[in-house]
């Protein structure tokens, strides 16, 4: 009788360890957020908090963007070699992100209804595809181009 009281409350002990333990690792918002378990199958996203926007560069020259489904306004966005730029993303609607299509990669995401700015710099002149990486909205139409000119 002792025994199986004793063992009960090993279990509840086990069970409250482990509850404590998802809300921990769900709740920091931090940025490697790798290991989620959620596996959606989405290679280049994390479900829930969105990726840390990259930083941005001292005297950096702000460059706002509105994200809604499924388009960028500007879609076009025109910046010279080696500038330093602050993408300020605000989204109307849903989460959106704002990811170039090679290096620099992912810049800056946005939650629903909210603003957030991250840091970009390019360095080669060109013509940059960007889109965002919510699952299904590149496909939608959710793209834009960076035209990077020679400096
Ligand atoms: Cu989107």
């Amino acid at each position: 009788m002792k025994t199986n009281g004793v063992r009960l409350l090993v279990v509840a002990a086990t069970l409250l360890t482990a509850t404590a333990g998802l809300t921990a690792c769900g709740g920091g918002g931090g940025s490697g957020s790798m290991d989620m378990g959620m596996g959606m199958g989405h290679e280049h996203m994390h479900q829930g908090a969105p990726a840390a926007p990259d930083p941005v560069a001292d005297g950096a020259r702000t460059i706002r963007v509105v994200a809604t489904s499924f388009s960028f306004a500007p879609s076009e966005i025109r910046i010279d070699a080696g500038e330093e730029v602050a993408i300020e993303l605000t989204s109307e609607d849903v989460t959106h992100d704002f990811v170039v299509d090679g290096p620099p990669g992912h810049v800056v995401a946005a939650a629903a209804g909210e603003t957030a700015t991250g840091g970009l710099r390019i360095d080669d002149p060109g013509d940059y595809p960007v889109y965002c990486s919510v699952s299904g909205h590149r496909s939608a139409g959710m793209e834009g181009v960076i035209v990077v000119a020679a400096a």
